[in-house]
């Protein structure tokens, strides 16, 4: 005999057994986290390391393409043939870290539509820093020497992020973002060293405004931080912001030094009992406003971005027939 009320039963002791086994894989996938074991897609996890996962790592593809957008802007404008040659290399290259991330976020069982569909309807978050505007060549080389520079800060530990696939994108990532760095860096130090006084003006002008944009690439100080602690225990982060901050801080400095560029910070001072440098306070409304949306670009990036969706639109549409053609031949030959 079939009821309901018998249903019942049966269902609550299959959801006990579920949550005791599930504690118990709990309890394994902890182990091994503390252990130092990579996890691999098709590793049990539990749902808030997956979801923490696709949050970090869409994100961070997300700001890959979205910052294709400001240097992509002086593509057509560079000065030499040589300096073309190198940006469209380097944008290019932000366009391919955007991909391995993309396919790192889809073996967590996420789709590419559903994370380019939190990104259009402003759901998901890009980095801060491609909000504001590349106003002179200057910003290019600024770019690369700071906000690559930030970025290979942040990221070089997260090749060894828990999770493998994230991981293993990430040192193919770090290594051509450290072209990115150096590129940039050279490009100034040839405006700096070779170049006029207006240049020479120019490049201040680009490192002032870039500065404190790039400091804010961290993310909010530790202990404003709401996914630090977790992101931490389970190796996602191995690095506070916090640290990671202060470290891109310390190397800054002397790379300033041997630019002969000064970085618009009066309170940047050495402190010899924290082996760091002492640095002003960072404008965290500024930061807040530019994450909520209300920074100089959010809207034209994300208006760049969803134009470049439904322009592509037919070429989606011919890569699926062709290849459903492909597969109806296919089946036919067999
Ligand atoms: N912008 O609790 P936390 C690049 C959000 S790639 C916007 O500390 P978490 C290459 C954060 O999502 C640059 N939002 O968060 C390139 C969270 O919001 P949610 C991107 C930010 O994840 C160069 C909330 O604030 N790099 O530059 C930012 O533990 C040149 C609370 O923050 C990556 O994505 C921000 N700056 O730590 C391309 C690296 N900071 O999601 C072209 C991977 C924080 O809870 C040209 N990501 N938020 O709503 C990470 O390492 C981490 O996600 C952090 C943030 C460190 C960014």
């Amino acid at each position: 005999m079939y009821t309901q009320a018998m249903d019942l039963a049966p269902k609550e002791e299959r959801k006990a057994v579920r949550s005791a086994e599930e504690a118990v894989l709990e309890e394994r996938f902890e182990a091994r986290i503390d252990a130092g074991d990579f996890i691999e897609a098709k590793d049990w996890m539990p749902e808030h390391y997956r979801k923490t996962l696709v949050r970090q790592i869409s994100q961070h593809a997300h700001s890959e393409i979205v910052g294709m957008l400001p240097e992509g802007n002086w593509i057509t404008r560079a000065p030499t043939l040589k300096r073309k040659a190198i940006l469209l290399a380097k944008v290019q290259d932000e366009g391919g870290h955007g991909l391995y991330l993309y396919v790192a976020a889809e073996t967590l069982g996420t789709t590419r539509d559903q994370m380019l569909a939190a990104l259009h309807s402003g759901k998901a978050k890009y980095s801060s820093i491609f909000n504001y505007p590349t106003l002179t060549w200057a910003d290019i080389g600024t770019i690369g020497w700071l906000v690559d520079g930030a970025a290979i800060m942040n990221q070089v530990p997260l090749t060894r992020c828990s999770y493998a696939p994230y991981a293993r994108a990430m040192v193919r990532i770090c290594r051509e973002e450290s072209f990115h760095q150096r590129q940039g860096y050279d490009s100034l130090l040839v405006m700096m060293k070779e170049g006029t006084d207006a240049q020479r003006e120019m490049v201040q002008d680009a490192v002032n405004r870039w500065w404190w944009p790039s400091l804010m690439m961290f993310g909010p100080p530790d202990a404003e931080s709401p996914n630090s602690a977790q992101s931490m225990r389970w190796g996602i982060k191995r690095i506070s912001n916090d640290t990671l901050r202060q470290k891109f801080i310390d190397a800054c400095v002397q790379q300033a030094q041997v630019l002969g560029v000064t970085l618009p910070d009066p309170d940047l001072k050495w402190n010899d009992a924290r082996g760091s440098y002492d640095f002003g306070p960072i404008d965290w409304a500024e930061f807040w406003r530019v994450v909520g949306g209300h920074g100089p670009c959010n809207r034209e990036r994300l208006a760049a971005r969803v134009k470049a969706w439904d322009d592509g639109a037919w070429v989606r549409d011919a890569a699926l027939a062709h290849a459903r053609k492909q597969e109806a031949k296919q089946q036919e030959a067999a």
